[in-house]
C-alpha cells in the first residue's frame, strides 16, 4: 500500500529571503517565518516547501549550497529551525526542504578539494574536462563543449589550476555534481537520511532531472545543436532525462525514504515528458511521489526567445488536457501558475487591472486547485500578487536576468528595450519582490532596507487588508483548499476536459460516483455564452451574480456540484 496522503494536500511555497524579516537586515529570515505560521495555519495549507535556506554564498539566491547540513546565518541557524519545524507541526502542517544537489556552490569543501589537483579523491566529484582537441586551453570555442548555461555564457569554466574546465549548467558559482561517482550519491543520501531524521517531511528536488549525463565511450560529453543567431549551443539532450535518471532515483528511493511514512517527494523536472513523468511517479516503481512539468509556463515561449509570444488558451487547455489524461490512471500531476522562477500568475494569464485583478486571480485559482493533482501556491500569489512595474536594468536583482541581459546585447546584438520587454514580463524578480503584509512603508517585510525593491502597489494589496475583507483573494483561496479537503471528486474525480477549441472558456468536469462538478472559468475581459448546461448547485462563483442563460461575465469562475 502506498500512503499518498499529499492528493489532498495544498503545498505553500514560501522563499525565505523574501518572505519575512525579523531583524531588520533588510532580508527574510526563519524567525520571520515563525511569526507567521498563524497566517498559513489560516489560510489552510498542509505542506510548507521552503526554497533553499542552506549556507550559500547566495549567487543564485541559496540554489548555490557551500554546506548542506547547516543554515544560512541571513536566515538563522539550526535551533531557531528547529522551533520553525516544530511550530508548523504543532499546527498541523508538514515543511519540505529544497534539495539542490545537480551542483553545489564552488564555495563548497567538496569543490575546493576537487579543484585543488587532479589527483584529489574529490577531483571526479564534479565533471573535469581538458580543453577541446587541438585548442588552447582557456581561449573562446576551446570549451570542451559548445553548451551555454541557463544564466548566459558558456557551461564551462576553465581552472588555471590544474588547466582543466568544469561543467556548470547554471552559473559559475554552481559546478554540477557527478552522479556518475558513487561516492557522491551515497554522500547525498546520508545527508537527505540527516534532515528526515531531524524531522522535515520530505523535498523538492531542484532540476532533479539533470543529474544524468550522455556520456561517450570515452568519456566525453557532445556538442549541442546549435539555432542561428544564438552564441551558445542547447546541451539539454545531453542532461534532460539522462540514461541513468531513473537508476539514480531508485536508488536514493531506497537508500532514503524506503520504510519511512508520511512523506512528500516532488522533482522539479523542466523539460520532462507525460511518458517519462508517468515513469517518476508510478508508485510501484518507487522513484518521486509528483513532478513539476514546464509545458504550461512556456506555453508563451516562442523559438526566439526575447519575443513575448501572446497566450493562446487552446494551446494551455491542450497542455493541461494532455496531462490530466497522461496521469490519469497512473503516477500523480502537480499543479501550479507561479514559483519563485515565474511572472505572477495575475499579470500573466489574468488581467492585473484594477478592474479585474481581484477577479481574475481568483478564477486562475479555481481552475488550477479543480484540477486533479497536488496545487501548489506560491507565497503572495493567495493576495493576488502582480509583476513589478520594472524601469530598467538596474532594477533587477536576478543573477538569470543579468546574465542573459549582458549576453543578448553583448553576443547576440539584441537591443535593450526588445531584452528588458522580455525581463519585465517573464523576469523572476517579479515572484521574488517582498511579500506584502501590510500598506506600511515596507509592506510590514522589513523595517530596514528590503533587498529588493518592494512593488508600490503594497499599500493596497497586502494581507493585513485580505484578511479583513471576506470578499479578497486570500479568503476565495482558503475556500478552494477546504473544498479539496472536503469534497472527494476534487481530489479523486475523474477530469474531463471541455470546449477544447474554445479559445475564452476553460471548462471541464470532475467526476466520482454519483457526483459530478463542472468548472467553468472565463479568460476574457468580455461575457461568453457557455454552450454548456449549467445545472446543479452553484457551490463556488467569484463574482456576487450567478451566470444567467450560461452567459459567463468577464473574468467569472463557478463551479456546480451535481448528481448524475
Ligand atoms: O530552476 C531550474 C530551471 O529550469 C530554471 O532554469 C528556470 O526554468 C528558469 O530560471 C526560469 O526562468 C531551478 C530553480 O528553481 C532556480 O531558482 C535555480 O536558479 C536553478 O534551478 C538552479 O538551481
Amino acid at each position: 500500500m502506498t500512503d499518498s496522503w499529499w492528493k489532498k494536500a495544498v503545498v505553500y511555497q514560501i522563499y525565505p529571503r523574501s518572505f519575512a524579516d525579523s531583524d531588520g537586515d533588510g532580508m527574510g529570515d526563519l524567525r520571520g517565518i515563525v511569526g507567521h505560521l498563524d497566517y498559513l495555519a489560516e489560510l489552510g495549507v498542509d505542506v510548507l516547501w521552503l526554497s533553499p535556506i542552506y549556507p550559500s554564498p547566495q549567487d543564485d539566491n541559496g540554489y548555490d549550497i557551500s554546506d548542506y547540513q547547516n543554515i544560512e546565518p541571513l536566515f538563522g541557524d539550526l535551533e531557531v529551525f528547529d522551533e520553525l519545524l516544530a511550530g508548523a507541526h504543532a499546527r498541523g502542517m508538514k515543511l519540505i526542504m529544497d534539495l539542490v544537489v545537480n551542483h553545489s556552490s564552488d564555495e563548497h569543501q567538496w569543490f575546493a578539494e576537487s579543484r585543488s589537483s587532479k589527483d584529489n579523491p574529490k577531483r571526479d566529484w564534479y565533471w573535469w574536462r581538458p580543453a577541446r582537441d587541438g585548442m588552447e586551453p582557456g581561449t573562446p570555442g576551446a570549451e570542451p563543449t559548445n553548451w551555454g548555461s541557463v544564466f548566459g555564457g558558456p557551461a564551462w569554466k576553465y581552472d588555471e589550476k590544474t588547466g582543466e574546465y568544469y561543467l556548470h549548467l547554471f552559473s559559475t558559482k554552481q559546478p554540477d555534481l557527478n552522479w556518475e561517482n558513487p561516492e557522491v550519491r551515497q554522500a547525498v543520501y546520508a545527508m537527505m537520511r540527516w534532515w528526515l531524521d531531524r524531522g522535515v517531511d520530505g523535498f523538492r528536488m531542484d532540476v532533479i532531472n539533470m543529474i544524468s549525463k550522455v556520456i561517450g565511450e570515452d568519456g566525453s560529453l557532445r556538442d549541442g545543436r546549435l539555432s542561428a543567431g544564438a552564441a551558445y549551443a542547447d546541451g539539454s539532450d545531453s542532461f534532460i532525462g539522462g540514461p541513468r535518471l531513473h537508476e539514480f532515483l531508485q536508488e536514493m528511493h531506497r537508500e532514503v525514504f524506503a520504510g519511512r511514512e508520511g512523506l512528500l517527494t516532488v522533482g522539479e523536472t523542466p523539460g520532462v515528458t507525460v511518458e517519462q513523468a508517468r515513469l517518476h511517479t508510478d508508485p510501484e516503481r518507487h522513484e518521486v511521489d509528483m513532478v513539476f512539468q514546464f509545458d504550461h509556463v512556456w506555453v508563451d515561449r516562442g523559438p526566439d526567445p526575447w519575443l513575448l509570444m501572446p497566450l493562446q488558451l487552446t494551446n494551455l487547455k491542450a497542455i493541461f488536457g494532455r496531462w490530466q489524461a497522461g496521469l490519469a490512471d497512473l503516477g500523480w500531476n502537480s499543479l501550479y501558475w507561479n514559483n519563485h522562477d515565474q511572472p505572477r500568475a495575475v499579470s500573466r494569464y489574468g488581467d492585473d487591472s484594477k478592474q479585474y485583478r481581484v477577479a481574475s486571480a481568483k478564477m486562475l485559482g479555481t481552475v488550477l486547485h479543480l484540477h486533479r493533482g497536488t496545487p501548489y501556491i506560491y507565497q503572495g500569489e493567495e493576495l493576488g500578487m502582480t509583476n513589478y512595474p520594472f524601469a530598467g536594468i538596474e532594477d533587477f536583482r536576478d543573477i538569470e536576468a543579468l546574465g542573459q541581459y549582458r549576453q543578448a546585447l553583448d553576443m547576440e546584438g539584441r537591443s535593450p528595450d526588445e531584452v528588458l520587454t522580455v525581463l519585465r514580463a517573464r523576469g523572476r524578480d517579479n515572484a521574488r519582490t517582498p511579500m506584502q503584509w501590510d500598506g506600511s512603508p515596507h509592506a510590514g517585510f522589513t523595517t530596514g532596507t528590503p533587498w529588493l525593491a518592494v512593488n508600490p502597489n503594497h499599500t493596497e494589496i497586502n494581507a493585513a487588508a485580505a484578511q479583513a475583507d471576506a470578499d479578497s483573494v486570500f479568503h476565495w483561496y482558503r475556500k478552494l483548499i477546504e473544498l479539496r479537503h472536503t469534497e472527494p471528486a476534487v481530489v479523486d474525480g475523474d477530469f474531463t476536459m471541455l470546449l477544447p477549441n474554445d479559445e475564452r472558456l476553460y471548462a471541464f468536469t470532475r467526476r466520482l460516483g454519483g457526483t459530478e462538478l463542472l468548472v467553468i472559468g472565463n479568460f476574457t475581459g468580455e461575457p461568453v455564452v457557455a454552450d454548456l448546461d449549467l445545472d446543479g448547485d452553484l457551490i463556488l462563483n467569484n463574482l456576487p451574480e450567478a451566470p444567467v442563460d450560461a452567459t459567463i461575465a468577464p473574468w467569472q469562475a463557478v463551479v456546480y456540484r451535481r448528481s448524475v
